[in-house]
C-alpha cells in the first residue's frame, strides 16, 4: 500500500509512554509520554503545587508521584511539552525520577492503568515523522545519531538530521517537478502545436539532476565509512607478523604471538579508532597448506575473513619470500584496489628492492604512520568531502537514489528517439517519486515498519 503523508497533524494517536533511559541504575531515569492524553493521565498520578493540566508549555514541576494506596512512590520533576512543539509534535510529557529500575517500572505501571500503552520501538521518532516535524531522513539519522561511536560517525549523522541530505533531495525533486510539469503542460496542448520546454533545455535539466545524483551515489562508500567503519583482515603466511601487528595498533598484547608458525587459529576481531575512523580488525590464522584439521579450518575461516573486508592488510616479511600464488588468491577473492600489501621486520632487515606500500617493524613500530595513513585512504577513497556536502550513508537512501537515477536514463531515451512527450513525463514523476522515498514523501507501512523498529523503545 502506498499512502501520501500530507501536513496533517495526527493528535487522535492513542497515548503512549515508555522509558526512554537505559534500563538500569542510574542518577535519573527519565519516562516519556506522548499523545493527547499524556498531560491528564501524568496528574492522575501527580501531586504538585498545580495542575500539569493548566501547565504552559516547556515547563518544569516538582511534586510527587502517588499510587491508588495515596503511597508515594517517588518524588519527581515533570516537564511538560504541548503540542506542537514538542519532540513528537504531541502534548509530551518527560518525567524525572531516582534512577532506580523498580522506581521507573513502579510508575510506568501505575500510568499503564490509565487509557495509555507502552510504545513501540522507535514510535516517538515515528510520530515525529508523521507529524512533519522532521523528514524520514532526518527520522532515520535519530538512529544514527544514537549509535554513533565516532566523532566522525557523528558529524556524518548530525548533519543528516539537520536536514543536508533532505535540502539536497528536495532541491532535485522541485527540479524535476518543474521539469514535467513543462511536459505536462505541453501535453494539454499538444494541439495547439506549442512547445513549452524544448528538448534541447529538457536534456541539459534531466542531465544536471542525474549528475548530482551520480555525485551523491559517490559519496555513498564514504559515508558507509563514516557510518558504519570498516572491516580489516589482517591475512598472509603463517608467522608474518599478523598477530603482532594487531597487538601493536592495540596497544595490548591480545592476541599470542610466537616464533611458531601456525599460532593463531580462530579469527580475532578487535575494534580500534584511528582518527575518528572506526576500524574493525580481523587477526586471522596464517595461511598454507596444512594436514591439521584446526589449522585446516582456522585456515577456511581466514579466507572467508578476507571475503568480508573491505580492506585487506597483507602482510609479508622481510625473512620470507612472497607467496605470489596467496597474494594472487586474495586479490581474485576480494578487489585488487581493497588490498594493502605490508612489508614487516623492517628492524631486521630493510630490503629497499622489495615493493609493498607500506614498510613496517610490528615489533619497533617503525613506519605505523605510512601504515595509518594508507588505510585512511583505502577507507576514505578520494572523496572530497566538507562538513558542508550531503552525504549518502544509508543503503535504503542509496537505492531509491539508483532507481531515480534509472528513471531519468529512460526519460532521456524517450526524448532522444523523439517518442511521445507522455512516457517522459511519467519517468520523471517516477524518479521525482524515488527521490520522494528518501524523504518520506511518499512511503508505505512496509517501509516505515522496517525503518522504526530498529528504534530502541523510547525513541
Ligand atoms: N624482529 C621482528 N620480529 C617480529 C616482527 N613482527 C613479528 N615478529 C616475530 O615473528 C614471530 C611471529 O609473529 P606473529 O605475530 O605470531 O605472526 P603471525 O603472522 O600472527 O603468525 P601465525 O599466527 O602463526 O600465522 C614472533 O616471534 C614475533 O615476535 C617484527 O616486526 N620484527
Ligand atoms: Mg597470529
Amino acid at each position: 500500500m502506498t499512502s501520501s503523508y500530507q501536513p496533517v497533524n495526527k493528535f487522535t494517536e492513542d497515548t503512549i509512554v515508555a522509558l526512554a533511559t537505559p534500563p538500569g541504575i542510574g542518577a535519573i531515569s527519565v519516562i516519556r509520554l506522548s499523545g493527547s492524553k499524556s498531560i491528564e493521565i501524568t496528574d492522575s498520578i501527580f501531586s504538585g503545587k498545580g495542575k500539569l493540566s493548566d501547565a504552559p508549555t516547556h515547563t518544569i514541576h516538582y511534586g510527587n508521584i502517588i499510587d491508588s494506596d495515596s503511597e508515594k512512590i517517588d518524588d519527581v520533576l515533570v516537564s511538560v511539552f504541548r503540542n506542537p512543539n514538542s519532540y513528537t509534535g504531541e502534548d509530551s510529557i518527560e518525567i524525572s525520577v531516582h534512577g532506580s529500575p523498580i522506581i521507573a517500572q513502579k510508575i510506568i505501571e501505575l500510568l499503564l492503568q490509565y487509557d495509555i500503552r507502552l510504545a513501540e520501538p522507535g514510535e516517538f521518532t515515528k510520530r515525529a515523522f508523521l507529524n512533519n516535524r522532521i523528514d524520514l531522513a532526518q527520522a532515520e539519522a535519530v538512529a544514527d545519531v544514537i549509535n554513533s561511536r565516532t566523532e566522525i560517525s557523528l558529524k556524518g549523522a548530525r548533519n543528516q538530521l539537520d536536514g543536508l541530505l533532505s535540502q539536497k533531495v528536495n532541491e532535485l525533486r522541485s527540479s524535476l517537478i518543474n521539469a514535467s510539469s513543462f511536459v505536462e503542460l505541453g501535453l494539454d496542448f499538444a494541439e495547439e502545436d506549442i512547445e513549452f520546454v524544448k528538448n534541447d533545455e529538457l536534456l541539459e535539466r534531466i542531465n544536471f539532476v542525474q549528475d548530482e545524483i551520480d555525485k551523491l551515489l559517490g559519496t555513498y562508500s564514504f559515508g558507509r565509512v563514516v557510518r558504519d567503519g570498516v572491516n580489516v583482515a589482517l591475512v598472509g603466511q603463517p608467522n608474518v607478523g599478523k598477530s603482532s601487528l594487531l597487538n601493536y595498533i592495540l596497544k595490548e598484547s591480545r592476541a599470542i604471538v610466537s616464533r611458531i608458525p601456525g599460532t593463531t587459529r580462530d579469527v580475532i576481531r578487535e575494534e580500534v579508532t584511528i582518527d575518528g575512523i572506526l576500524f574493525r580488525l580481523f587477526d586471522t590464522a596464517g595461511i598454507r597448506y596444512s594436514n591439521d584439521e584446526i589449522e585446516a579450518e582456522g585456515i577456511s575461516r581466514s579466507r572467508q575473513a578476507v571475503r568480508d573486508a573491505d580492506i585487506v592488510i597483507f602482510i609479508f616479511d622481510v625473512e620470507q619470500q612472497v607467496d605470489a600464488n596467496l597474494l594472487h588468491e586474495i586479490q581474485s577473492i576480494t578487489a585488487k584496489e581493497k588490498v594493502i600489501k605490508v612489508l614487516n621486520k623492517i628492524d631486521i632487515l630493510h630490503n629497499n628492492k622489495i615493493t609493498a606500500d607500506a614498510y613496517i617493524s610490528a615489533l619497533t613500530g617503525e613506519g605505523m604512520e605510512n601504515l595509518f595513513i594508507r588505510l585512511k585512504e583505502a577507507a576514505l577513497g578520494n572523496s572530497a568531502y566538507s562538513e558542508k556536502t550531503a552525504v549518502v550513508s544509508n543503503l535504503r537512501h542509496y537505492q531509491c537514489l539508483q532507481k531515480a537515477r534509472d528513471y531519468l536514463m529512460k526519460a532521456k531515451n524517450t526524448i532522444v528517439n523523439n517518442l511521445s512527450g507522455e512516457f517522459i513525463s511519467v519517468d520523471l514523476r517516477n524518479a521525482e517519486n524515488s527521490l520522494g522515498e528518501i524523504i518520506g514523501v511518499v512511503t508505505t507501512d512496509d517501509i516505515l515498519n522496517n525503518i522504526f523498529q530498529k528504534f530502541c523503545i523510547g525513541k
